[in-house]
């Protein structure tokens, strides 16, 4: 593996377990707060986020590469509002879609045609949650300041009837 290949990934790798870290801190934030559906929510996109992490170590090492482990910053403890968390979350994805779309460039540069096709699996996954972070803060904001309405929305993402579909809408029920 190239050498600027292998730092482009390995940059990844750090980001993937950053955004683990971050997911985890507004996760543990909801359940004080006693959002429990936000809270598992944010549990799961922390530990999708690890998974992403783990499958680039993987794929930097079986290519001959070596994977280096990042140590993380420490996340914010506090979070002003649930419709803070989400547009975090959604701007945090704009971010990551915009370092794969480079990491997608490197491969490109360095004609690393395996590394480009793997690659592909993120830039899809990447479409996927930029959508779903959408269509969740799309709901907060019509929510506003709406208690009632909050707690239905937490009960809903906590029964995971909330879902995104390609057309970015809301599943009927939610
Ligand atoms: Fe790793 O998928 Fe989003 O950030």
């Amino acid at each position: 593996m190239k050498a600027r290949v292998e730092k482009a990934l390995n940059e990844q790798i750090e980001k993937e377990g950053q955004s683990s870290q971050f997911y985890l801190a507004m996760a543990s934030w909801a359940e004080v707060e006693g959002l429990n559906g936000i809270s598992q929510f944010m549990y799961k996109q922390s530990d999708e986020e690890r998974f992403h992490m783990l499958k680039l170590v993987k794929f930097v090492n079986e290519r001959g590469g070596k994977a280096i482990i990042p140590g993380f910053e420490t996340p914010p403890a506090e979070f002003e509002s649930v419709l803070n968390v989400f547009e975090l979350l959604l701007s945090h994805e704009i971010k990551i879609t915009e370092s794969i779309n480079e990491l997608v460039e490197v491969c490109l540069e360095e004609k690393d045609y395996p590394t480009h096709n793997f690659i592909q699996w993120y830039l899809s996954e990447q479409l996927e949650e930029e959508a779903s972070a959408r269509t969740i803060l799309d709901k907060v904001k019509l929510i506003g300041e709406d208690k009632a309405g909050l707690y239905l929305f937490d009960r809903d993402l906590e029964n995971a009837t909330i879902q995104v579909t390609p057309a970015n809408t809301v599943a009927p029920g939610a």
